[in-house]
């Protein structure tokens, strides 16, 4: 067996000294190990806090452009180990290789993106009320993040977290999945080869109940940056409001399309197989809702089906394959769990709907892409999360009422609407309550440039990615000046 996967920790590599190993197994080959890694203990944690916050001091003053460089040299890097990073996230996660290279592409433009804030980072100079005094507003850093991250774009979103915060100043622990260590380490290692200085980004290994919940509510934690489940993100937001500690929370999603009968349905049906089925469901924003005009429905239900009963499931690696397995044994019984509370509440069952078990999916967790129709909104499976390869079709009277049911959860993470009438496409844009809104498109594909993030359940604080307004708002604080050269006293508004 290969080397443990260690803890970084103020520079060095380092075993945890919690108790025993943990495998990160490849979801579509449960005898393949990935990975043995080290568990963390409260120890790890208190010294890689502590680590980070001796190096607060020193990197927060290192001028951004400084920072900003280190984060372009690892875009680089990342660049140059592409191929072997995205065949890496298909062995640890499951999705095909595609994507993979997909996800590793997405953490090298965050790279790049956040390098140029380097140099930005702006704030505002207004003009002062008085004479002689000048006003300003900066962003600064708010000191040592905690970063925990999900399994589902294993280098993509702690690449989405690790950017901002350190291009603005923070220093971090980050704890990823327990379900992806190995794109994790190798992440870590790359942003190490970068010149990332010790103790400015540290990494510690374990499950959430174990690891995330001590760091983020650790006394030497200043904010914290979350992206998994709904139960363990609001778990975190009470524990952090209770400490008066910032938290951006990314959860969960129930996502929807919208086809009304103007559109076009080739276009929508490719739309619904992308979001429905890509990445074998598993992406907080895929689409696990389609909402259609009643007057198509039927020729939708029967192109859908056709569509999706041509999809190849099978290990990602293979170039033929389009549905890669779901990660994990939990989420495998979770998923068929939630296919049996579709057929007993009525929901009409048209594609798929069982585990897959032959040839080389025998050893993996595979569930065919299943399709339900004649979903009613209320049903369970229209509103919870079932983060699988299982869409729930609907029936709409009109666009009101499609935005109705769309809105109707208590998630709002993403959206879209395929229509080729302007007008209606402006009312969806208006009237779709969530944080993303695709017109013509499918409801994944956010692009880093802008913020990333939900209404309702799906999220809190100002989310990710983007600059102003998204990532930069998350990872900074503001601080304002004012400072007088008068030489004298003014006072605000009752000096005239
Ligand atoms: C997620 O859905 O978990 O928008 C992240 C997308 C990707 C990121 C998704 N850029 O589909």
């Amino acid at each position: 067996m290969d080397e443990i996967i260690k803890n970084y920790i103020n520079g060095r590599w380092v075993a945890g000294k919690g108790s025993g190993t943990f495998k990160s197994i490849n979801p579509a080959n449960q005898a393949n190990v990935i990975g043995v890694v080290t568990k963390s203990s409260g120890e790890d944690i208190d010294n890689a806090v502590e680590a980070a916050r001796a190096a607060y001091e020193k990197w927060r003053l290192t001028p951004a452009p400084r920072r900003g460089e280190i984060l372009y040299r690892a875009a680089e890097l990342i660049s140059k180990e592409k191929k072997r990073l995205g065949g890496l996230v298909t062995q640890e996660m499951g999705k095909v290789v595609a994507e993979g290279l997909g996800d590793v592409q997405e953490a090298i433009d965050m790279a790049y993106y956040m390098g140029g804030e380097g140099r930005r980072l702006s704030g505002e100079t207004v003009p002062s009320e008085l004479p002689d005094k000048d006003a300003k507003s900066i962003r600064v850093p708010i000191g040592v993040f905690a970063l925990i991250t999900p399994w589902n774009f294993p280098v993509a979103i702690p690449a989405w977290k690790i950017c901002p915060a350190l291009v603005a100043g923070n220093t971090v622990v980050f704890k990823p999945s327990s379900d992806t260590p190995v794109c994790a380490t190798r992440l870590v290692e790359i942003f190490e080869d970068a010149g990332v200085p010790k103790g400015v980004l540290n990494l510690v290994h374990g499950t959430g109940p174990d690891v995330g919940e001590y760091l983020a509510t650790h006394a030497g934690i200043d904010a914290v940056s979350f992206t998994g489940s709904c139960a363990t993100g609001e778990h975190l937001e009470g524990l952090c409001g209770s400490m008066h500690r910032p938290i951006s929370a990314e959860m969960g999603g129930k996502n929807a399309i919208i086809v009304m009968d103007d559109a076009n349905l080739d276009l929508a049906v490719e739309g619904a197989i992308w979001g429905g089925f890509g990445t074998t469901g598993q992406r907080c924003t895929a689409a696990s809702r389609v909402v259609v005009h009643q007057d198509i429905y039927s020729r939708f239900i029967n192109m859908f089906k056709d569509a999706a009963s041509r999809l190849r499931v099978g290990n990602g690696l293979r170039k033929t394959t389009d549905i890669g397995p779901v990660i994990n044994g939990a989420q495998f019984k979770k998923i068929l769990n939630y296919i049996e509370i579709g057929k007993n509440d009525g929901a009409k069952l048209i594609l798929g709907g069982k585990p897959i078990a032959k040839g080389e999916c025998a050893r993996g967790f595979f569930i065919e892409p299943t399709i339900f129709g004649d979903v009613e909104p209320g049903m369970r499976i229209a509103q919870e999360e079932i983060f699988g390869p299982v869409v729930c079709v609907m029936k709409a009277k009109d666009i009101d009422d499609a935005i109705r049911i769309v809105n109707g959860t208590h998630y709002g993470l993403s959206s879209a609407i395929y229509t080729s009438d302007v007008n209606k496409s402006a009312i969806a844009e208006r009237d779709l309550d969530t944080g993303i809104v695709y017109i013509n498109a499918s409801t994944i594909g956010a692009e880093i440039q802008l913020p990333f993030g939900g209404t309702k359940h799906t999220g809190m604080g100002p989310g990710e990615a983007g600059g102003r307004g998204g990532a930069l708002d998350t990872y900074t604080k503001w601080k304002v000046i004012y400072r007088d050269f008068s030489g004298r006293l003014q006072k605000a508004r009752l000096d005239r």
